[in-house]
């Protein structure tokens, strides 16, 4: 591994949206002729022919190999505006909660236990938010959203999908996933497809049931946080307060994969505090904490699960780097490590039958035409309920004014044509 201590950010703020620098163009050409034609090898239909009645049940296939082609476009994303959630998970249509990355000793010592009884606010996981936060930054936004073609008519938004970023990294991750399915709720809404994840069975019992351990270990990486952000560019960190996960700054970025106009947010840890830095997502910071790796055995683990996903999150709404604090089994911080997100692939190209960027962000492309296909009905009450286990293909259900729902009715008469 490329050990290097956290360090000032890289002068450049060029992103290879593509690990290799081949055209682009042919790419996009690629999806789009897997996009239209149904021959294409990775899409089963169930229906015995094809002149048949719109096939019912369609499926989608996320086996590794059926991806393994060129890298589609992703053009660079662009920040469009930003929003914070405060102490009581209250929305702010600014940057109140923007943190600044403040450079850790050598060797830290960070006690990430400190604080878990007494100084912590942990976010009431039994509220589903679904896309309320995105859908309260659109209606706030909307001015600046106008289509470029048809700035006048206020009512569609010039965007093929809406999401939250932490869907797409799910999606980007399962051809390599083999533990936890998920379930994505889809509604067509004025042309553009809104994803909202369900909480499957699995993972409300596992969140019901988490071991007191695994309670602590989830604060650890709050914790973190906290030992390594200021709030002002000009202050140091405050351990001492408390750790609050209310708390949220959220990035909103605007990008494109082939032929899929994407909006989506993220939450951001912090930024670098260099006012000579470059603009937004260039210098944002993720953090991290993980295991200590003291084994080529724990090496290879990292590399073949942490770092995809950790690749995936911040690949996709362009940050930079990854700064990482690595722990001992009680908590202690021992090492801080930076990693560039586009120095990862290299990284990782020695270990042995290793995850590639290609076949993540494939599969996510191929997903969301097949979302495009099979999503037609236009009506902000229908679901499409898209389902995927381990070891299986995608699948989807139909649901009409049913529990899955989750578009807001004041979204959908904020958004609906009213001659305003
Ligand atoms: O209700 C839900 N099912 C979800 C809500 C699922 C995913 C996200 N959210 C919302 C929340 O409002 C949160 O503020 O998303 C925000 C974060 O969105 P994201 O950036 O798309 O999520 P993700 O990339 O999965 O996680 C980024 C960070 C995490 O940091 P680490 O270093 O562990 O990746 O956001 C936090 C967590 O700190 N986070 C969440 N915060 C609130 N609710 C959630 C969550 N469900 N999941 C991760
Ligand atoms: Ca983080």
């Amino acid at each position: 591994m490329d050990r290097h201590r956290s360090r000032s950010p890289v002068t450049s703020s060029h992103h290879h949206y593509s690990p290799n620098k081949r055209g682009d163009n042919r790419r996009a050409k690629h999806c789009d002729a897997a996009h239209f034609t149904p021959t294409n090898h990775h899409w089963h239909q169930s229906s015995a022919t094809p002149e048949q009645t719109p096939p019912r049940s369609q499926t989608l296939c996320t086996r590794r190999e059926a991806y393994e082609r060129a890298f589609p476009l992703y053009k660079q994303p662009v920040e469009v505006g930003c929003f914070s959630l405060d102490s009581q998970r209250r929305f702010f249509n600014d940057s109140r909660q923007m943190r600044y990355y403040v450079e850790p000793d050598r060797s830290p010592n960070f006690d990430l236990s400190d604080g878990y009884r007494g100084r912590y606010v942990k976010r009431d996981e039994n509220v589903k938010e679904k896309l309320d936060h995105i859908l309260r930054w659109i209606v706030a936004n909307r001015s600046k959203l106008k289509s470029k073609l048809s700035p006048d008519a206020s009512c569609p938004l010039d965007f093929d999908f809406v999401t939250w970023r932490g869907h797409l990294t799910k999606l980007l991750t399962t051809p390599y996933e083999t533990r936890e399915g998920w379930l994505l709720a889809v509604t067509r809404f004025n042309d553009t497809l809104y994803i909202s994840e369900v909480e499957t069975e699995a993972a409300r019992r596992e969140r019901e049931n988490r071991p007191e351990r695994n309670q602590e270990m989830m604060y650890w990486g709050y914790k973190f946080e906290q030992y390594m952000c200021a709030d002002k560019t000009y202050s140091e960190p405050d351990p001492s307060g408390v750790v609050n996960t209310n708390e949220a700054f959220c990035t909103v970025v605007q990008t494109r994969l082939t032929d899929h106009k994407l909006l989506f947010s993220g939450e951001v840890d912090c930024r670098d505090k260099d006012p000579d830095a470059p603009p937004p997502p260039a210098c944002y910071v993720e953090l991290k904490t993980s295991a200590e790796i003291c084994t080529p055995k724990q090496r290879s683990n990292f590399h073949r699960f942490k770092l995809l996903k950790w690749w995936a999150q911040s690949f996709l709404p362009g940050v930079p780097r990854v700064v990482a604090g690595f722990r001992d089994h009680d908590g202690i911080v021992v090492s801080v490590e930076t990693f560039q997100i586009s120095k990862i692939s290299q990284l990782i190209k020695n270990e042995y039958n290793c995850w590639k960027p290609t076949v993540c962000m494939n599969f996510c492309c191929d997903f969301l035409s097949f979302v495009k296909r099979e999503a037609t009905e236009d009506n902000p009450s229908v679901v499409y309920l898209f389902s995927w286990e381990p070891h299986k293909d995608v699948t989807y259900s139909v649901h009409r004014d049913s529990q899955y729902s989750f578009l807001p009715d004041w979204y959908i008469k904020e958004m609906t044509c009213s001659g305003e």
